[in-house]
């Protein structure tokens, strides 16, 4: 606001730069004028007093003649909407979509026509089972759902970061998702799937087994959004201006690499951030560092779909990449946060349906009922049919259509046509279908029997479980395992645990068995019967494991770095320059988060007091201490925390030499390996963050047992 604008005001107060001043019972009032506007009622009448509601006497009751108030607290007793059923917790961002090269060839869909060409994106990634306020680590498949606001109309792509799905008919999604979620008797678990329904669901349902291998891998507990892959999940078509169908299976492909993180430590950071990935997409979007994606495309016909080992119809089932290599076709920059989170993240309606000219949809019975379920639950969600009115669903192209009236609706057809055909004529009879260019569904030939039946062709339940298994390195093949055990620990009903492992003797003896002995059970179940017989033949695909596909270097990663007083200045130096250097970040933690004096007397600002920020929070870690610093963490829980958890997560560590009493006092010292460098001089930095590149200290792992 600027001084002398308008005149400060009898006992105005300064309150870190805005101008309040105090009313009759000393509360504060923000003073409207220079640049701040005059407060307003939604209907735009000036209000005087938003402090006090309107009273019969000083101590007297509120009188209901007090618009004012009335309209406030009315509308606060309406703001909530009902939460999405399932993805309740979810972020959004806009983007955009960069096409590198036509595919005139393959789809008449405008957005691949131009290389070079830039299309506005809105993507929301989520938890499935969590409520909207459950914590971002849960073990969960994440949803990953983007629209494109295309020339001709907006394009949903509402995939997974998991390629498969649990079921194969729609119609079972009800009880899977029921399954899933709290108990119902008592409201509990929140957000988990360690539960007996939902274990029992899977262990009565083989068609979930290859998901179930995928939920117990490290992919449902991503490093962040950005380090995951996307996938369209179900076969697609595209469709080019001759009307030829190609079969399409849509991947997202992070530039970033993959990267998880461990089981222990996500149970400890839902905790310490339940806002961890919203957090790191917020922070890393507001710094320009923008996560990008490459869109890829499994292309195939009818004949490869009829000599594929499986029905490209079932969505329980991947086609490897190294069967069908995938296309580069564009690349996706996250580049802008929203305004508003409610406007923009909660209203945002994504529908299968919303498919362009020159992409359409399969059979997969899967896809088929979802394109039902997203325009039904819209209705509920967003109370009436004009939700599309909302400037995050409508489209950015021009339309026209004789949809009218319903609540809240923003923009009804001008004029007096609001039907057709018309014999108005011209502008005045509105818009016209358009044969040519409308959305042209390909005319596939379909005969058959009306009957409630699943196909043959969907009953190998067993084999791209085993080929996802024997295609992960040794440590996640430990991880999935592990998780199998940790899940199956908190199913209260013996009887379920081995039923899951019966399943498991069909996916993989050595998994079953450690599953089974790490359960402790009795008696080893029977293999449970199997439609098919597992097939032993499948090539392993190295593209499945997280591992294998990890980033190459430590970009926009995060250095946390505990440091006190009497820290070498040079070392806190050279190690921030070879961080910043490499394109990462760094994160300064301190017993008091005013921060630190270092050695040569200047001061180093901290981000976070060393409780509220342990080494969870970040890829890696450095302590650099003095020698009186060291002794005063050797005192601090936190501070030991800081240092056995970043151990126990295989997390790579450096050290100043004065440090090593912190790693002592923890009890940790003598186990430190490979893993731990000492930074002896700032040189040392630059090789610190070269070893960072790679994930963790994996060989560290057998030892620790933490994961
Ligand atoms: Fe969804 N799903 N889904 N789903 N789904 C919803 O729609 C549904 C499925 C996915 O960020 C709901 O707007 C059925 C597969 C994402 O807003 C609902 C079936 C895949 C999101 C719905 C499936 C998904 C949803 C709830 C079985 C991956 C969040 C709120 C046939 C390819 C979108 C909403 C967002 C949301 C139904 C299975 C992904 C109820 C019936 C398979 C990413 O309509």
């Amino acid at each position: 606001m600027s001084e002398g604008s308008r005149k400060k005001a009898k006992g105005a107060i300064d309150l870190g730069g805005v101008e309040f001043e105090r009313g009759a019972g000393g509360e504060t009032h923000q003073i409207a004028g220079g640049d701040v506007p005059v407060l307003t009622t939604q209907g735009g009448v000036p209000v005087a007093d938003d402090q006090n509601s309107l009273r019969a006497g000083q101590r007297g009751p509120t009188l209901i003649e007090d618009q004012h108030f009335r309209e406030k607290i009315f509308h606060f007793d309406h703001e909530r909407i009902p939460e999405r059923v399932v993805h309740a917790r979810g972020f959004g961002v806009h983007g955009t979509f960069e096409t590198y090269e036509s595919l005139s060839d393959i789809t008449r869909a405008d957005i691949f026509q131009r290389a070079g060409e830039k299309t506005d994106m809105f993507v929301r990634f989520s938890t499935v089972a969590g409520n909207k306020g459950s914590a971002d680590l849960a073990r969960d498949v994440r949803g990953f759902a983007c629209r494109f606001y295309t020339k001709e109309g907006n394009w949903d792509l509402v995939g997974n970061n998991i390629p498969v799905f649990f079921i194969q008919d729609a119609i079972k999604f009800p009880d899977l998702i029921h399954a899933a979620k709290q108990e119902p008797d008592r409201g509990f678990p929140q957000a988990q799937t360690a539960h007996d329904n939902f274990w029992d669901f899977i262990s009565l349902t083989p068609e979930s087994i290859n998901m179930a291998l995928w939920i117990m891998s490290d992919r449902t507990i991503p490093r962040s959004f950005r380090f995951m892959e996307g996938f369209g999940v179900h076969t697609f078509r595209m469709i080019n201006a001759e009307g030829k169908s190609t079969f399409v299976k849509f991947h997202w492909k992070p530039k970033q690499g993959l990267q998880s993180v461990v089981w222990n430590e996500a149970l400890k950071l839902n905790g310490a951030d339940p806002d961890f990935h919203r957090r790191d997409l917020w922070d890393a979007i507001q710094m320009g560092d923008f996560p990008e994606w490459e869109l890829g495309l499994q292309l195939f016909d009818e004949s490869f779909a009829e000599n594929f080992d499986f029905d490209v119809l079932d969505a329980t089932k991947i086609i490897p990449e190294e069967e069908v290599p995938i296309r580069i076709v564009g690349k996706m920059t996250l580049n802008r946060c929203v305004d508003n989170f409610f406007q923009e993240t909660e209203q945002v309606a994504f529908q299968t349906g919303n498919v362009v000219p020159g992409i359409d949809f399969t059979n997969d019975p899967l896809l088929q009922g979802r394109n039902f379920s997203y325009l039904d639950t819209q209705l509920k969600r967003l109370g009436g049919p004009n939700f599309t009115h909302i400037p995050v669903n409508a489209p950015r192209c021009p339309f026209h259509h004789f949809q009218q009236d319903g609540h809240m609706a923003m923009h009804n057809p001008k004029g007096r046509a609001n039907y057709e055909p018309n014999s108005w004529g011209g502008e005045k009879g509105g818009p016209r279908e358009s044969p040519e260019k409308g959305f042209p569904t390909f005319p596939e030939n379909i005969a058959g029997e009306k009957r409630r039946v699943r196909s043959e062709t969907f009953s190998d339940h067993y084999s791209q479980a085993r080929q996802f298994y024997l295609s992960q390195t040794e440590t996640e093949q430990k991880h999935i395992s592990d998780a199998f055990i940790f899940e199956l620990s908190k199913v209260e009903t013996p009887a379920i645990r081995s039923r899951v492992v019966s399943h498991l003797f069909n996916v993989d003896d050595d998994l079953a068995r450690s599953v089974g002995e790490g359960l402790r059970l009795k008696e080893m179940p029977q293999p449970a019967n199997a439609a098919r017989p597992t097939r032993m033949d499948l090539k392993t695909s190295p593209k499945l494991s997280i591992l294998l596909n990890g980033p190459e270097s430590f970009k926009g990663r995060k250095l946390g770095v505990l440091v006190t007083d009497g820290v070498d200045a040079e070392l806190f130096k050279g190690l921030k320059t070879a961080v910043e250097a490499e394109g990462a970040m760094i994160e300064v933690v301190a017993p008091m988060v005013g921060g630190v004096k270092a050695s040569d007397g200047s001061w180093i600002e901290a981000k976070q007091k060393v409780d509220g920020g342990p080494s969870l929070l970040y890829d890696a870690v450095a302590v650099l201490a003095s020698k009186d610093g060291a002794d005063l963490l050797s005192k601090i829980a936190p501070a030991k925390d800081f240092v056995t958890d970043a151990f126990a997560h295989c997390k790579f560590i450096a050290y100043s030499p004065d440090a090593m009493a912190l790693f002592e006092k923890a009890g940790i010292a003598s186990d430190m390996d490979d893993g731990c460098l000492k930074l002896g001089s700032a040189k040392d930095a630059q090789g610190f963050i070269a070893t960072c590149r790679a994930l963790r200290h994996w060989e560290r792992e057998p030892k620790v047992k933490a994961a």
